[in-house]
């Protein structure tokens, strides 16, 4: 395990590496607790690097974490143990030629890495995963993406794992002298050490082909174990999706003939983008109808396309160094999401995507661990994998897109291709080479990748009837942040579109625009709209233009006229969210001050209004109809008084469902047909309201209404209304219903891990009183396993971040719950501990003892011994 050194990593202190690497030669011996690695590295001092003058030739830095040294040669000779010394975390070399071969022959053992970070078994499978710096415990190595090498990689494995693959094309197969296979991978592409893969197994394999722009046949593998072999289409569809859709869009081709994916059940994340060898975790690869819901088809085909833009964006073009992660995960979310909007409904996918943006995002940028997209320090490269780096970092290259327009974001894409193919770079050169191609000047749009927060607008509006001109004042300020007191203005694109009176777009120029990016770069403004007969209602922020919090003192009735006719589907839904937090926040100040709770009418109408208008998308209604999670009213919240927001919520729910029990019933009847499965959108769609219908129509806990769950659970046809029948039972019947049904589902699907683990999580996530206690007991069932994150995802993980009202029982015993979670868990894995320990920290943001008792929570970690680095950085920085 990493120790937990204090040691800050600074941007400012980049330095180019003293050597470069031109090939690398890996060759393994698979055993599970002594696997024999062999390197060889054609090792030349960089010329660009900064030497002092006169300077002999420093010393070479090899990163190496967790292994054995056997032996070390230069040009061949064994170097003698005065000329290197062992580090803490890797070996220093004294370097007496610029250019020389370097040997080291070392060994590690894969079978007790629990942490999943460089190689290690999975049911029997090897696998690995290299980002960010898991290299180093494969072998010793400049464990940099800056340093770029051709990789070989020849694998020799027992005959019991006749699948060995790595990355790049096949060169080799064949028995060794003593039975073994051996098998040799040549990458022709230079590539950082992380895109580093290599895989053994037991594996079957899917096959299909594509046919490139160009007319190129690339082979397309999927590899799993043979009983998910049934569960691989949607992701080879998914694939050549994506493939079609990158060239289409982005004008970029697959450059290898073969495309590998992996399935393997132990993976920190979702998926990694090695050098055509995909790692996936299964749940984000397999899928069936009978065992996965519609989210988990569309999740599988974002992972995807996610992982396979990456060839151009992350791996063609990757990153100097780990301060530039989002140069390849903000640009690649965007592309997977805009993927995703073309290949499905564009307004819902911005609304699940702005969702998790201000429920998550926005409460990291207000929380201890809040870092700009471009962070300036880490302890721990692993906990820097955050919303902020990934989906704020997609939403400033969407406002880059906004800015230039799809055919100059397009030209910009091109030219930083063009530029930077072959190398490693940074969020700067993405930066320049849209100005460049553009010729425009984004150097105050710049301060978006150094300044953390998120910046509030306060918009306020004047008309004046004389001239027939409309003012928007817009003000903008962001918060403080950790290191960061005193922020600049930003350069936000605002959309906006006015509208009439009667409902209707009002022309903003001669030519009949409706819509306007404003460019708002100061902290106060105003935009002037003339030539206007009556004082309009502005639609701000369209389709959310820019990640950022904004006040405007709407009226409920204009609430309620946007809800009905906004042209825009994003502020029809956020009209709708507005008007919903109006009244959650009015019921919030009811309650505390002890005054009988009434749900206002107008949103009662406003919903009925919106299930009964059949020219909406049904999966547009389904979103119109949910409440504000907890957690983002949580969000919202100067301060949190968690027991305020669950009575609140649970009262405007269980009055909705009231209130509008026929027209919801209506609507779940009319689309309760039992059609074929198809994971298309407009089925999607509809299996979204139907089920959205049936959550409200059980909160009525009305036995004639649960037997609707009932009966769609037994009868269901697919994953999708199966464990949407099955949450609402285990959420609102007695145990006499829920439980059979739980059970019954088990049986049904206990050889199927990905369905197990939704099990686990529809129990894990129950609102009812005693989830805590059936938590701790699920941890204890045959299936559940400490060292797998997809099950303490779906146990632990959803009992603290998707459980909002157990979670935070006011006794605490969630809190330390998770805290003893976590110490168990670093021991195992620090990445996930330190991911897991996040609900804990934000302890300040809580009103009175629940406060207290999550900063007790949290100090017991800090106090239980020695922490890995990863949680030590995260509960060291939350504690201040
Ligand atoms: N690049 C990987 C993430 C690796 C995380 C390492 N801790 C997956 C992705 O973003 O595509
Ligand atoms: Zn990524």
């Amino acid at each position: 395990m990493k120790d937990a050194q204090p040691r800050t990593v600074y941007l400012k202190d980049y330095r180019a590496p003293d050597y470069l690497v031109d090939s690398t030669r890996l060759h393994f011996e698979l055993q599970p607790q002594d696997t024999l690695v062999k390197s060889r590295l054609q090792i030349r001092r960089n010329p660009a690097a900064e030497s002092a003058p006169g300077e002999t030739l420093p010393p070479l830095l090899l990163d190496g974490v967790d292994l054995e040294l056997l032996s070390l040669s230069i040009d061949g000779e064994l170097v003698p143990a005065s000329r290197y010394r062992e580090l803490p975390e890797g070996l220093s070399i004294h370097v007496q030629n610029p250019e020389f071969v370097l040997e080291i022959h070392n060994r590690i053992n894969p079978r007790d890495n629990t942490s999943l970070e460089g190689l290690y078994l999975s049911n029997g499978m090897y696998c690995t995963q290299c980002e960010a710096e898991g290299f180093r415990k494969i072998t010793y190595y400049p464990d940099r993406p800056d340093v770029m090498s051709r990789f070989t990689t020849t694998i020799v494995a027992p005959r019991q794992y006749p699948v060995l693959l790595s990355n790049g094309n096949q060169i080799e197969r064949r028995a060794t002298e003593d039975g073994r296979l051996l098998v040799t991978w040549e990458d022709p592409f230079a590539k950082p050490a992380y895109l580093f893969a290599l895989v053994a197994g037991e594996l079957q394999t899917v096959e299909d082909s594509f046919t490139t722009a160009s007319g190129r046949e690339v082979k397309l593998q999927i590899f799993t174990e043979a009983k998910n072999i049934r569960k691989c289409d949607h992701a080879m569809r998914s694939l050549k999706k994506a493939m079609r859709w990158d060239e289409e869009v982005y004008g970029r081709e697959y450059d290898l003939d073969i495309f590998m994916v992996v399935a393997v059940d132990h993976f920190n994340m979702g998926a990694m983008e090695n050098k055509g060898l995909n790692i996936f975790n299964s749940a984000c690869v397999l899928a069936s109808p009978e065992t996965a819901t519609d989210a988990t088809f569309q999740r599988i085909e974002s992972i995807v396309g996610h992982e396979y833009f990456h060839n151009w964006s992350g791996n063609r073009v990757t990153c100097r160094d780990w301060f530039q992660l989002s140069l390849k995960e903000g640009f690649t979310v965007f592309r997977d999401a805009e993927f995703s909007a073309d290949m499905n409904s564009r307004a819902v996918k911005r609304i699940e995507d702005v969702s998790l943006l201000r429920t998550a995002q926005f409460a990291e940028d207000g929380g201890p661990m809040a870092h700009p997209v471009r962070p300036d320090s880490y302890m721990e490269i692993s906990n820097f994998y955050t919303l902020t780096v990934y989906e704020k970092g997609a939403e400033v290259v969407r406002m880059i897109h906004t800015l230039l327009g799809t055919e100059g974001f397009r030209k910009g894409s091109d030219l930083y291709f063009q530029r930077h193919d072959g190398c490693a770079v940074t969020c700067e050169d993405f930066v320049a080479a849209m100005e460049d191609a553009n010729g425009v000047d984004l150097t105050q749009f710049r301060r978006w990748y150094s300044q953390a927060g998120t910046p509030v607008l306060e918009v306020s509006d004047a008309f004046d009837a004389a001239h027939g001109t409309y003012i928007l004042t817009v003000r903008q300020s962001c918060p403080a942040t950790p290191g960061q007191n005193k922020k600049l203005p930003f350069h936000i694109p605002l959309a906006v579109g006015l509208l009439g009176a009667d409902g209707r777009d009002l022309s903003l120029d001669p030519q009949g625009t409706t819509q306007k990016v404003l460019q708002v770069s100061e902290t106060e403004q105003t935009f002037n709209f003339t030539g206007l007969k009556e004082k309009p209602l502005p639609s701000l922020l369209r389709g959310f233009s820019a990640p950022v919090k904004v006040r405007y003192g709407y009226s409920t009735e204009q609430l309620l006229f946007l809800m009905r006719n906004d042209s825009d589907e994003f502020n029809r839904w956020d009209a709708g969210q507005r008007l919903a937090f109006m009244a959650l926040e009015q019921l919030q100040k009811d309650y505390r001050e002890g005054r009988d709770l009434q749900l206002q009418p107008q949103l009662v109408d406003a919903y009925r209004s919106v299930l009964q208008n059949p020219e909406l998308d049904p999966a547009l209604v389904a979103e119109m109809l949910t409440l504000p999670s907890a957690q983002t009213l949580a969000e919202q919240c100067e301060r949190i008084d968690a027991e305020a927001i669950i009575v609140a919520r649970e009262f405007a729910r269980g009055a909705l469902a009231e209130a509008l029990k026929g027209e919801l019933l209506d609507c779940y009847r009319r689309l309760d047909c039992d059609k074929p499965y198809r994971p298309e959108a407009a089925d999607i769609a509809e299996r979204s309201l139907k089920n959205t219908c049936l959550a409200y129509l059980c909160v009525t806990e009305e036995p004639e209404l649960l037997t609707l769950a009932q009966a769609q659970f037994e009868n269901a046809a697919n994953m999708t209304d199966s464990a949407a029948a099955l949450a609402s039972l285990v959420n609102h019947a007695a145990d006499d219903m829920a439980q059979p049904a739980l059970e019954s589902f088990y049986e049904r699907w206990q050889q199927d891990t990905q369905v197990v683990e939704l099990w686990f999580g529809l129990q894990s996530t129950s609102a009812r009183r005693g989830t805590l206690e059936s938590v701790r007991e699920l941890m204890q069932h045959p299936a559940f396993e400490l060292t797998n994150p997809n099950k303490v995802r779906a146990v632990i993980g959803g009992f603290a971040n998707r459980n909002f009202i157990q979670f935070h029982r006011a006794d605490g015993r969630g809190f330390e719950f998770l805290a003893e979670q976590v110490v168990a868990l670093d021991k195992l894995n620090p990445q996930i501990a330190a991911r897991l320990v996040t609900p804990i920290t934000r302890w300040k943001k809580y009103t009175g003892e629940l406060g207290e008792k999550m900063h007790r929570a949290l100090q017991s970690v800090m106090e239980s011994g020695r922490l890995s680095r990863d949680l030590y950085e995260v509960v060291s920085k939350s504690l201040v």
